[in-house]
């Protein structure tokens, strides 16, 4: 074996060792959730064969040609045995794409399918594509909604950062072959829109977030419900707040609806990520929240504060102090996997299941949105508790 061979044959191992990582749960404290020690994709899990030339001829100092620079906010879904994911792969040039990974255990030994996703544009092509929610629907297609970005038209000349967020639309059947359909038309500028799995009324049912610029959801309420009556021409006319943000809360600047909800017996199950302000910058939290089997637009249980935030080195990335999640699996057994990423840098999972979860949604107090109720909220547990201390 020539040097250069043996270096190649060097990045493979590394390669495979990482990827081969088995993970471990870790002890949680509070019982809802268990956390894994290692992140189940990083960029460091890009495939050799997309970041180096192999060829000695072309290549001979073997030196990285494409880099990679994040592996982030994934859509998910479990397709037989498997659970894959779409990830938002950033390079170094900053542009997203989407790749599939998958497992056999959805908690480690992701790997990537040989090639990236091809995603047809629309009439206009987007200059940056991300965060694709997965929704298999009751009309028989798998559909990615995600956010087609553009540079504004209307920015004046010199202005190269204004940029216009649009909800984009594309369906296949096996995450192989996509079809694009013309993006979601609304009012606004929209991130984070989502489609729901089920008719409702016999129309396709959206969850959006309005937004009155690029970044600022400004007068968009929060997350909104609003009905199409076709998926391949979607037009919004209406939308209503179901989830709206508050002074003083995690979700004081915005939200966004994570993956779809999860069908329980007790209502829809939805994740969501909520985003404040501090001196740090922008921190964005996990939390969930409970709509109505019959009317999904109907919140039924809202409990108070975040349900995950970043801890140790999810703190730390390209964008800091940030979890984001849109995707999630929920097995047959009630066993859900929770996919998130980390300061817009690498994913993880989490696991839960359906009972857990509902169980927080239900008996989790509210945000009484002032430190009074907060002080009431606490007196009336440990009153309660009284009873059972020192027994
Ligand atoms: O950088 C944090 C997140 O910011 C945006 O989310 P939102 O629209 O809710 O602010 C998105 O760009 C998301 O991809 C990113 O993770």
């Amino acid at each position: 074996m020539n040097t250069f061979d043996k270096k190649v044959s060097r990045l493979f191992a590394k390669y495979d060792a990482l990827v081969s990582q088995k993970n471990k749960p870790v002890v949680e404290s509070n019982g809802i959730f268990t956390r894994y020690e290692y992140p189940i994709l990083t960029a460091a899990h890009i495939p050799v064969f997309w970041r180096y030339d192999l060829n000695e001829e072309t290549n001979p100092r073997l030196l990285e040609r494409i880099g990679f620079n994040a592996t982030m906010n994934s859509g998910a879904i479990k397709l037989g045995d498997k659970y894959l994911l779409v990830v938002r792969v950033e390079g170094t040039d900053r542009k997203s794409f989407f790749a599939v990974a998958e497992s056999l255990n959805g908690i480690d030994n992701f790997r990537f399918w040989d090639y990236p996703v091809t995603i047809p544009e629309d009439t206009i092509p987007a200059t940056n594509i991300y965060d694709m929610r997965l929704t298999a629907h009751e009309d028989g297609w798998i559909y990615g909604v995600f956010c087609a970005e553009r540079h504004d038209a209307d920015a004046p000349a010199g202005d190269l950062s204004s940029a216009v967020a649009m909800a984009a639309i594309a369906r296949t059947k096996d995450l192989k072959n996509w079809e694009r359909l013309p993006d979601l038309k609304t009012k606004s500028q929209q991130r984070n829109v989502v489609l729901h799995p089920e008719f409702v009324n016999g129309k396709y049912a959206f969850y959006t977030r309005p937004q009155d610029g690029f970044i600022d959801a400004g007068n968009g309420g929060g997350i909104c419900w609003a009905l199409v009556d076709d998926i391949t021409h979607a037009d919004i006319k209406e939308e209503k707040v179901i989830d709206s943000r508050y002074y003083h809360t995690i979700k004081e600047v915005k939200n966004g609806e994570g993956p779809h909800p999860i069908k329980t017996p007790q209502g829809w199950l939805h994740l969501a990520h909520g985003v404040r302000a501090c001196a740090a910058g922008l921190r964005y939290v996990l939390y969930l929240y409970m709509t109505s089997l019959e009317d999904p637009s109907k919140a039924i249980a809202a409990p108070g504060g975040y349900f995950m935030a970043p801890v140790g080195e999810e703190r730390i990335g390209d964008v800091s102090n940030v979890l984001f999640a849109n995707g999630w699996i929920a097995d047959a057994d009630g066993k859900v996997f929770i996919y998130y990423a980390s300061s817009d840098t690498r994913m993880h999972v989490a696991t839960s299941t359906v009972d857990q979860l509902v169980d927080y949604c239900l008996h989790t107090p509210e945000d009484g949105f002032c430190s009074s109720a907060s002080v009431e909220t606490l007196k009336n547990m440990i009153d309660k508790n009284k009873a059972f201390i020192g027994k």
